[in-house]
């Protein structure tokens, strides 16, 4: 639970999401009280804020809430207000069938409509408005993802002084997909606000450079872009984990014995394979599930030896494509359960629930084999979770090369999962793979992200942002 404090207070250091991890209802039920509970990225975005007593600008995902800034320590948090139009015309709209879908190869079919257009707009200068409030003269603001692109431009409009930084999670697309949006200049120019745009892979580098040269005609070099006579940075800054929070969770003893536990709930399998996401039709669950079967079918694995663990979380629920791929992953696993498992004894588990932190971890531990198989994805934190997991050294990774993980985690089993024979080889690959193999493949990657945890992430861009 969060005190309230009044506004009007000034801060060195802004840092804006499109939500704020809080929860609770502030005005009514929780009698004045928020609750911060941040995980993940918003854990290690926290502590930045709270080592530099900073401010936390966001929707805080409440309707109708009468409480806009709260402090927890020294993490103060401002909160931005949307109103159910533009929960459904800025974020459900734009944000989720118009820009998602076109950052993520049109795997679906963006759609486009001025209305969406017009609330995301609107949205946007609401953050940029708030964060001039709370912002100290000279002050470093750090936006962040793909609703809140038009918000560096607005800012640097009304606040010259500021220092601007962006970081876009989702992946850059080439000219060829970006190019249809609509707004596309605008969305370039709303970046261009920015006083360094970071991307989480090489090529979003080399596609926002071409797309400022061929849309708007700016003279770009390697890593900036001239516009307006100011030169704005553009990098990869890949996004990661915090490795040694990780490291210390898997190895208490509750985590182990959590992880055994869960293998011998499932039948104690030769081989656990696991799957972990967001309920997304970005993510490729469809395929890793189909390769999977088509492998039982094909008596490569047995269901006696083998079992799929997959974690759906819904996510999006209201938008009809979200509930039409639920229909469909539901179908298959209880398709493959009927085909190849027994009574009592499925071959597919599979779940929506949310699980919290330490269960992830212990499934983590205990999967023989993570099947990470993305269509598109920005970075894929559950690589890079998993791979931090494995302080035994064991385990096998296969990943799909249309995850920016996968520019670094190249010891990993990486898959084109469009292409099932290729996914069944890698997983079968995977599932013969000899301990000493396993090691040596695991060690280069641990290595990895412990020279490159999410710590080095943060200090790596707000040191080149200044
Ligand atoms: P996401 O698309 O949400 O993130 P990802 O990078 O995998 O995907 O991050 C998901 C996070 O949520 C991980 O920390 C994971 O542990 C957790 N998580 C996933 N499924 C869960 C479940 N079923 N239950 C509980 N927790 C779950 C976006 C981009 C990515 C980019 C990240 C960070 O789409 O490409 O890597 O932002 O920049």
């Amino acid at each position: 639970p969060v005190d309230h404090v009044d506004d009007g207070q000034q801060f060195d250091f802004v840092l804006v999401t499109h939500r704020i991890p809080v929860h609770g209802r502030p005005d009514a039920v929780a009698g004045g009280a928020w609750t911060y509970s941040p995980v993940g990225v918003d854990a290690i975005l926290g502590e930045e804020v709270g080592v530099r007593n900073g401010a936390w600008v966001g929707w805080s995902w409440q309707p109708g809430e009468s409480v806009r800034s709260a402090a927890l320590g020294r993490v103060h948090l401002r909160s931005i207000e949307l109103s159910d139009r533009e929960i459904e015309w800025h974020k459900e709209g734009y944000c989720n069938s118009t820009l998602w879908p076109i950052y993520h190869d049109s795997i679906e079919r963006p759609e486009f409509h001025r209305d969406w257009r017009d609330a995301h707009r609107v949205v946007n200068r609401r953050y940029a408005d708030a964060v001039t409030r709370v912002a100290a003269p000279g002050a470093v603001v750090w936006v962040h993802d793909y609703q809140l692109q038009l918000v560096p431009a607005m800012l640097r409009a009304l606040r010259p002084d500021l220092r601007i930084g962006f970081f876009l999670h989702i992946a850059q697309p080439p000219v060829e997909l970006f190019g249809q949006l609509p707004e596309r200049e605008e969305t370039l120019r709303g970046l261009l606000g920015a006083d360094l745009v970071g991307f989480q892979h090489p090529r979003g580098v080399s596609n926002f450079l071409r797309l400022c040269t061929e849309l708007l005609g700016l003279e770009v070099g390697t890593d900036s872009v001239v516009v307006d006579g100011r030169r704005v940075r553009v990098e990869a800054h890949p996004i990661s984990v915090d490795v040694a929070a990780i490291e210390e969770v898997v190895n208490r003893p509750r985590i182990t014995r959590r992880a055994a536990q869960i293998r011998a709930e499932l039948g104690n399998p030769r081989t656990l394979l696991v799957g972990i996401d967001r309920l997304d039709y970005t993510k490729g669950i469809e395929q890793r599930l189909l390769a999977y079967g088509e492998l039982l079918d094909g008596g490569q694995l047995s269901a006696d030896s083998s079992a799929f663990l997959q974690v759906a979380t819904l996510s999006r629920e209201n938008l009809a494509r979200y509930a039409l791929l639920r229909e469909r992953v539901d179908r298959l696993a209880g398709h493959l359960n009927a085909s190849y498992g027994r009574m009592g004894n499925p071959v597919v588990h599979y779940t929506n629930r949310v699980l919290d932190r330490d269960e992830i971890m212990a499934l983590y531990v205990a999967a023989d084999v993570m099947v990470v198989t993305p269509l598109r994805d920005g970075m894929n934190l559950v690589s890079k979770e998993y791979v931090a997991s494995r302080v035994d050294n064991r385990g096998v990774l296969v990943l799909s090369e249309f995850a920016g993980a996968a520019h670094e985690l190249s010891e990993a089993l990486l898959v084109n999962p469009n292409d099932v024979d290729d996914l069944k080889n890698a997983v079968l690959r995977a599932v013969a793979m000899s301990p000493a193999e396993q090691g040596r493949r695991m060690e280069v990657m641990r290595k990895h992200v412990r020279e490159h945890d999410a710590q080095a992430w943060v200090d790596g861009f707000l040191k080149d942002l200044g």
